[in-house]
Order: structure tokens, then sequence, then C-alpha cells
């Protein structure tokens, strides 16, 4: 049996903990990460207890029951994964419909998952029913997305133009846009729900006054997803004040989508 610390998949979310983190995405105990793996992947890695320790979810979500998940644990600190993977981190096998996790590695203090493993969840089942290699969902507070969800209009689309706006290749990196929700109470189901719901339609999810949601099929690709959307936060909050003389039209972003052969969401270009 391998060393479970010794796993790229272990090796990788560590690093992207400690990529956040040092982005000043994760302050304190903010953010969290879930991994899904392949049985075949995990188990070179897994000495599963006979008898795992069985923790309640909360909620159901069938279309994942039996699957594997890497994920981090509620309460701890992105800065700390790094020193003690094993206790900031926990491989869990959702069960009963989802309604129970096994705890086979990890979480070695008695800890537990995310506090916000419903939204984890529930937006991994709503990902797989539109893509079956997507893998990552991935948490956190970047600074100038969060100020922007103060200053500029919450509307979907209108939020999404702008953000396609301050870069080029923006429509490139999100052309289904992103998703906004208004303020909800964190940790619960009803985010994790309403979240899941907006995953349906593309790969980023913000929540206003608190952080972003990005999926994936790769730690790369949801971390380079939000790296794009904050970056064009920055710049938009650099020039909002300031008189703009010129933007992306959206011919131009409809040549940038056709240059890269995507399709950008129809009803989000004039
Ligand atoms: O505490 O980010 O949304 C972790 C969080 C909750
Ligand atoms: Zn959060």
């Amino acid at each position: 049996m391998k060393n479970m610390l010794d796993a790229p998949f272990v090796t990788e979310l560590v690093r992207t903990c400690t990529n956040m983190y040092a982005h000043g995405w994760d302050e304190r105990n903010g953010g969290n990460i879930s991994l899904r793996l392949d049985e075949r992947e995990a188990a070179e890695y897994l000495d599963a207890p006979a008898a795992p320790r069985r923790e309640p979810t909360g909620f159901s979500c069938p279309a994942l029951d039996g699957m594997l998940f890497l994920v981090t644990g509620t309460g701890k600190y992105f800065k700390n994964v790094q020193y003690d993977p094993a206790a900031n981190l926990g491989l869990v096998r959702l069960t009963d419909g989802g309604a129970c996790a096994e705890v086979l590695w990890g979480f070695s203090d008695g800890g537990r998952f995310t506090s916000e493993f419903a939204a984890h969840m529930m937006s991994h089942a709503a990902r797989l029913g539109i893509d079956p290699e997507s893998r990552v969902i991935l948490h956190c507070h970047p600074n100038h997305l969060l100020a922007m969800t103060y200053v500029h209009d919450l509307d979907e689309r209108a939020f999404t133009r702008t953000l396609w706006q301050m870069e080029t290749e923006n429509i490139f990196v999100f052309p289904e846009g992103v998703g906004v929700l208004p303020w909800m109470l964190c940790g619960t189901n009803e985010i994790g729900a309403a979240t899941a719901e907006k995953m349906k339609r593309g790969r980023i999810v913000i929540w206003a006054q608190h952080g972003i949601y990005g999926a994936g099929r790769t730690l790369d690709e949801a971390f380079g997803l939000i790296e794009t959307a904050e970056k064009a936060a920055e710049v938009y909050l650099k020039i909002a004040h300031l008189p703009w003389k010129q933007t992306i039209t959206d011919d131009a972003l409809r040549q940038i989508a056709a240059h890269f052969g995507v399709t950008p969401r129809a009803e989000y270009l004039d």
C-alpha cells in the first residue's frame, strides 16, 4: 500500500490550498475544496478501515452514492493544510443516497468535512449531469470579486458582460458566463441547492458579499477560472470610478469567441 501523503491527488490539493492562501483568497478558515476521485486511483493508497467513522451529511444526493471525495475539513485553515494534510483533509465515501459520509482517511483529529459540504456535493451532482469528467468544486473569498458584489448590479447578464469586457480572453475562459446568487445564509442546504441549480448552466457561481464557486475537470481548471474572474474584477474596480473612453465591444467579443472556437451564452451579447 502506497502512502496517502504521496498520492498525486493529495499533493495537488495541498498545493492548491497553499496557493489560494497565498493569493489572499482564504483568510482564517475561509474556503473549501472537494475533489472527486476514481475508485482505482484511490485504491493504491487507501487502506480503508473495516468500520469507518460515519458522519451524517444532512442532505440527500443519490446521484453521488458510493463516490469518493477528497475534501477540506470544517474550521481548517488553508494556510495550515501543507503542514498536516491528514488532519486538514479527509477522504470520504458518500453512502445512504448521500445522507452519510464514511471517513476512509484523514480528519485525523476527529474533524469532519467542510461546512459547505451540501453546496459542494450538490454542485458535483449538477456538473456531472453535464460533464461526466467533472471532478472539482472550489470555493473561496477573492477580494476583488467580493468587493464587486457591493457596487455592481448583481444581474447575471450585466455582471458577466462586465467581467468579459475586462480582458480579451475572459469570454474564452468562461463563455457560459457567471451565475450570481444574492446574499444567502452560507453552510445551508438551501444555498447548496441554489448553487447547484446555477451550476447546471455554468462553472462559476458568485455568492454576493461572500465569495465564489468554481467547477472543473481538474484543480488547475477550477483555479484558473477563479483566477481569471478575480483578475477581471480587479481591473473593473481600478476603472469603475473613472470615465471610460472605450471597452471591448460586442462585435469584438463575438470575434474572440469565434477565433477560439467557443460558444458564448447568446443572450449575454447585444
Ligand atoms: O468557512 O468559506 O463558506 C469556510 C467557508 C464557508
Ligand atoms: Zn465561504
